[in-house]
């Protein structure tokens, strides 16, 4: 079986591959699945050759676009080095300590301790633990109960997807697991019925204390939400909305995660989403751009009040992972930030391409099918709805959205459907012509998207 032999290839994946999220029955009768071969830029290139522009950058992950052959070279060096060791017994490799060091001095000040996994749903894991072992230090062993929200996603273990919200996953594997709750996303567009973003934005943040009060303050050991909510819905908060959390949970002595999994490393103009909007977290989660998604790995980062508990207290912590730290990751992660860093890209997303793709994407506001055009940075959506007047969604919920998708793939673009919101989170070096692009398609998925359903409706 080679490169050259596409059936081949094909007919192994069908056999014996199980992929994730998805139908692996309805998969073969669609179809079956799409090689990508090869990618450049912020394109990725099908086995037949077909280029398509990667609006998804990845899955959420390559910020620097697939072309950055930096990232190989430092992987190779790295590996000709040293390709491996743990960090279990006393031990630290030279990228592990630095790039431990790098993310301490751009994460918001006090929040100085790293910890290193491979995935976001083994960073949110250890998260748990943590503040587990946290409040049974401080001698509150009943605060237990996490607080999470409808519609997110914080991964696909049994503990992170009981953080996580999202109903058809609980249906699988009897989740959520005990000690875990959720509340009402802000998600003004849906929920917001007359009040104004602000007025909600309050409203949705005072679901968090009507909860820690019906759960009684000392049972609840967390809050954790992403600043702004990705695979959920591209869910962008009012402004109000962080700041009334984060009142919330100091009032209550409630721990605050900020799950950066999608927001990090410069997705919304800032490095860190919680940046964005001027909230402090006691622990943070780190995942994806972290290496521009060219190798696994995640980061905890722990600020000082339970930082300093678990350490002061002694006593081992037995939690950890083979790769935990690894270096060759390490490594690509501290090259990811040097770029970062250097071409100044951060502030490209915020004062330059990020305010570009907004200005575009809101252009689609005038589309019949478009309800609500929503975005920050390099991150955005536009929702789907069969009236716009009266935000009536359409039913059954998902199908337009799926009709938007496939004519974007059918001409040359990846974008993602939630419901019936469209995401886009492209690579941050996207340039403006490529943006142009991206709306180019949309625009005209969206117009094929409507005759179909014009089809449907018998209009
Ligand atoms: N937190 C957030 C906010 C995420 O988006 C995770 C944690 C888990 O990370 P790992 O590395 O364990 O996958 C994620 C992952 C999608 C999609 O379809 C999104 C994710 C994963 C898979 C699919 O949007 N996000």
């Amino acid at each position: 079986m080679t490169a050259q032999d596409p059936k081949a290839l094909r007919d192994a994946d069908r056999r014996h591959h199980l992929h994730p999220f998805t139908d692996n029955k309805a998969l073969w009768a669609e179809g079956g699945t799409r090689v990508i071969a090869s990618a450049e830029g912020v394109y990725i290139v099908e086995d037949s050759g077909k280029r398509i522009l990667d609006g998804f950058a990845g899955l959420w992950c390559v910020a620097l676009g697939y072309s950055r052959t930096e990232l190989a070279e430092v992987a190779s060096r790295q590996m000709r080095t040293l390709p491996f060791y743990n960090t279990f017994f006393k031990c630290t490799t030279e990228p592990t300590a630095a790039l431990a060091r790098r993310i301490a001095a751009l994460t918001p000040p006090g929040l100085e301790r790293v910890f290193f996994a491979n995935s976001g749903s083994e960073a949110n894991d250890t998260i748990i633990r943590m503040v587990r072992i946290f409040w049974n230090l401080r001698a509150k062993p009943k605060k237990k109960i996490f607080i999470g929200r409808t519609f997110s996603y914080h991964g696909s273990t049994m503990a992170s997807a009981s953080l996580g919200g999202m109903a058809e996953m609980h249906e699988q594997g009897d989740l959520p697991l005990g000690g875990f709750a959720h509340i009402e996303p802000p998600y003004w567009y849906r929920f917001g019925g007359d009040l104004s973003p602000e007025e909600y934005g309050r409203k949705a943040a005072r679901a968090l204390e009507t909860k820690i009060l019906e759960l009684g303050a000392d049972h609840v050991a967390a809050f954790i939400g992403e600043p702004i909510m990705g695979a959920g819905g591209v869910l962008v908060p009012p402004e109000s909305y962080w700041p009334e959390i984060e009142r919330i949970c100091r009032k209550h002595d409630v721990l605050l995660i900020s799950d950066e999994v999608v927001c990090g490393f410069g997705r919304t103009g800032r490095w860190f989403g919680c940046q964005t909007y001027g909230f402090t977290p006691d622990i943070m989660t780190l995942g994806k751009q972290i290496t521009s998604g060219y190798l696994p790995l995640s980061a905890v980062v722990i600020g000082p009040r339970v930082a300093e508990t678990m350490i002061q207290s002694g006593g081992e912590f037995r939690h950890g992972f083979t790769y935990s730290g690894h270096p060759v990751t390490c490594a690509v992660g501290l090259e990811t930030i040097r770029i970062l860093e250097d071409e100044r890209i951060v502030e490209r997303v915020s004062n330059d391409i990020g305010p570009y793709f907004q200005a575009r994407l809101h252009e689609l506001s005038d589309h019949k099918l478009v309800g609500e055009v929503r975005g920050i940075g390099l991150i955005g959506a536009i929702e789907l709805v069969a009236d716009k007047a009266t935000r009536t969604p359409f039913a059954p919920e998902g199908r337009a959205g799926l009709a938007v998708r496939d004519h974007c793939l059918a001409n040359g673009l990846i974008l993602r459907a939630t419901r019936d919101s469209m995401l886009l989170s492209p690579p941050l070096v996207i340039s403006r012509g490529e943006v142009d692009e991206i709306l180019r398609i949309t625009r005209k998925g969206l117009d094929l998207a409507a005759l179909d359903l014009a089809v449907r409706r018998g209009a």
